[in-house]
């Protein structure tokens, strides 16, 4: 079903002036309605989200904006997460996938997104949250049994935290045991590739399909 215009201008807008009380509503709204939740996520949240950081770069809104929109979307996400994980059915493991925002950044509105859809998916999620520095992602791979590491960045300033991460696996000689895989705004697949990730998605549902072929389970 396609997201009626009333829902899809209201959450939008609400997400952009960082009304998180109207996004709310707007998105329970959109759930009771039986509206696709990633739909939602993917037509409504993040083109309004881009919009935001596009009015921060110009300097048309300030940091105390762009914090409450980031507000709105991190209250409107934790429902859409919840309608997307009990739409997940699957019982027995895929696979075992750590997965954080990498060190020096915070965004993890689109990780837990991606978490929330691997869930949904079959794999188990070991979620590091936030800020998360090279050698807590090589620990938790090992103490978990990872088949997939899986990190986040969302800043040109923190991708090279990405590439420590990588580093580090290679360093101690662990680079072949794991996938190592990157996603989030400031990434593309040719970064990726270059650095010499096993793998890079634009959005939640290609990270679902990127994992699966990880793990050979498609
Ligand atoms: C919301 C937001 C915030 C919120 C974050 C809240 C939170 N809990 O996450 C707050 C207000 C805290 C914030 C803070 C800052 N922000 Co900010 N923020 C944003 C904003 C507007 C939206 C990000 C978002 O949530 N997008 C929606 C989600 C769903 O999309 P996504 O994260 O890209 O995830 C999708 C895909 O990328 C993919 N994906 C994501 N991760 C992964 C991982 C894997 C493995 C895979 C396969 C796929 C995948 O799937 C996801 C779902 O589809 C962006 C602008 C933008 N256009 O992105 C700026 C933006 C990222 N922020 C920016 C900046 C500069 C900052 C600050 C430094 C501001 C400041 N001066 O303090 C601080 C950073 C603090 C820090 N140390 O991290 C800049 C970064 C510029 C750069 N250097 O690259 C941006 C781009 C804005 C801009 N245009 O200038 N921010």
């Amino acid at each position: 079903m396609s997201i009626p215009e009333s829902i899809r201008e209201r959450l939008s807008q609400a997400l952009i002036e960082g009304d998180a009380d109207a996004a709310e509503a707007a998105a329970l709204e959109a759930l009771q309605a039986d509206l696709d939740p990633l739909a939602v996520i993917s037509e409504v949240m993040i083109p309004a989200l881009t919009e935001v950081g596009n009015q921060f770069q110009c300097g048309d809104i300030f940091l105390p904006e762009l914090m409450m929109a980031g507000e709105a979307a991190e209250r409107v996400s934790k429902h859409l997460e919840a309608a997307i994980a009990a739409q997940g059915r699957t019982t027995t493991a895929l696979g075992i996938v750590v997965m954080g925002t990498v060190q020096g950044d915070v965004h993890d509105i689109g990780k837990n997104i991606v978490a929330t859809m691997l869930r949904a998916h079959g794999f188990k999620v070991v979620d590091l949250g936030r800020n998360v520095a090279p050698s807590k992602f090589l620990d938790a791979a090992r103490a978990n049994g990872a088949d997939i590491v899986a990190m986040s960045t969302l800043m040109t300033t923190t991708r090279p935290q990405a590439l420590n991460t990588l580093n580090l696996f290679r360093e101690v000689g662990a680079r072949d045991q794991y996938a190592l895989i990157v996603g989030g705004g400031c990434v593309t697949e040719t970064w990726a590739n270059e650095a010499g990730f096993d793998g890079y998605s634009a959005d939640a549902a290609g990270a679902v399909e990127l994992c699966k072929k990880l793990v050979n389970k498609n």
